[in-house]
């Protein structure tokens, strides 16, 4: 693609605060949780630009972009990207699942992002499949060490800039041993993530994945607030706040006793959505570290001990209050179409919050 040849040559052009930069996005989740056909349909449908306001895709005609939109779309960033990720839509189209993938995978792309106030519009981020048994491997309970987190796994956690985690709810609220191993992996790696100098500040979107099926479960427990409290309670613990979507990558068709074939007529469901609003807060924690490196630098020269002005080494940036607070435990749910039209007519249209959350404030 022409555009992408314009891109950036390396995420890593423009260093923020702190040893590596952060230019990848994790998408962690169970084995057949959904990630790479989650991946695959998110990208393909970011091929057309698609404009949002207030984080949400408006339905309806009446609706026109104005104050308070954002318009995002993704360009793949290099060949291997645009290959696989095509050929898995086109199995989608074909009606065949992709062949479930054993190793981490790495999508290079390029996303822009406009509207008012975003800094960096042109952002490329390497998208990281990242299969359930690299989490096993890494975070086992049986080996609690962070010290013996293998290197790739290591390697990706230290450049992670925002995390999407695919919860299918149905196996979510099964309880197997295999399950319990996975939710408690899962937790020790985000509260590794949040340990480390800038954790706090890194986003986290839970995608509750295949809702065309799993939105009936759901709502058997009450909603989306009561699912994610009974079954989700340690992985919110862990990472202090989160966002809640209902999302849907295809639909699927019985075609025969236990075999499901995919469609992928109906667009997608809240895909989009949950990775505008990671790469909103991506930019605003950015412009907050290229701040206090520049306070950092103004610092130092005052005391005649001039800085170089892009990597300081030894003191590790003081990142004001974030931009989306963090409220421990709590989660904002965001009901997306799917909920809205399945649902019943009382069920919430926007985001809700869940315990006292509170969603974004400053820039
Ligand atoms: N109904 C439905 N099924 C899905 C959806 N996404 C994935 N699946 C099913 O889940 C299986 C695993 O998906 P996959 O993306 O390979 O999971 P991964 O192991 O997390 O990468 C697929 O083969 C499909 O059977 C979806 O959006 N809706
Ligand atoms: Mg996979």
């Amino acid at each position: 693609m022409s555009q992408a040849a314009n891109a950036p040559k390396t995420a890593a052009g423009r260093a923020p605060v702190g040893a590596v930069p952060r230019d990848t996005i994790l998408v962690i989740g169970g084995p057949g949780a959904g990630k790479t056909v989650w991946i695959a349909r998110l990208l393909d449908a970011l091929r057309t630009p698609t404009t949002l306001l207030n984080g949400r895709i408006p339905d309806g005609d009446t609706w026109i972009s104005g104050p308070g939109s954002t318009t995002l779309q993704a360009e793949f960033g290099d060949l291997d990207t645009k290959r696989s990720n095509e050929s898995i839509v086109a199995a989608l189209e074909a009606k065949s699942w992709p062949v479930p993938t054993q190793d981490a995978v790495e999508h290079v792309v390029d996303f822009t992002l406009t509207g008012e106030g975003v800094r960096t519009p042109r952002r490329r981020l390497i998208l990281v499949d990242l299969p359930g048994s690299a989490l096993l491997a890494a975070f086992a309970p049986s080996n609690p060490s962070t010290l013996t987190i293998g290197w790739t796994v290591g390697n990706q956690l230290a450049r992670t800039a925002a995390v999407v985690l695919l919860i299918d709810p149905v196996r979510a609220t099964e309880r197997s041993r295999e399950s319990i191993d996975l939710a408690n992996a899962t937790v020790a790696m985000l509260e590794h993530l949040r340990a480390s100098p800038e954790g706090r500040s890194i986003p986290v979107a839970i995608a509750l994945s295949k809702c065309d099926r799993g939105y009936k479960t759901i709502m058997r427990e009450g909603g989306v607030r009561q699912f994610a409290e009974r079954h989700l309670g340690s992985v919110l613990e862990a990472v202090g706040s989160a966002r809640v979507y209902v999302s849907s990558a295809t639909r699927s068709r019985l075609v025969s006793p236990g075999y499901r074939e995919p469609s992928t007529r109906r667009p997608v469901e809240n895909l989009v959505e949950p990775m505008h609003f990671l790469l909103g807060t991506i930019d605003r924690i950015d412009a907050i570290r290229r701040r206090a490196a520049l306070v950092m630098q103004a610092e130092a020269q005052r005391r005649g001990h001039p800085e170089p002005a892009a990597v300081p080494r030894r003191r590790p940036a003081r990142i004001p209050a974030y931009a989306w607070a963090i409220v421990l435990a709590g989660a904002l749910v965001l009901l997306g179409g799917l909920a809205r039209k399945i649902s019943n007519p009382q069920q919430p249209s926007g985001p809700s919050d869940v315990g006292s959350g509170a969603k974004e404030s400053s820039r």
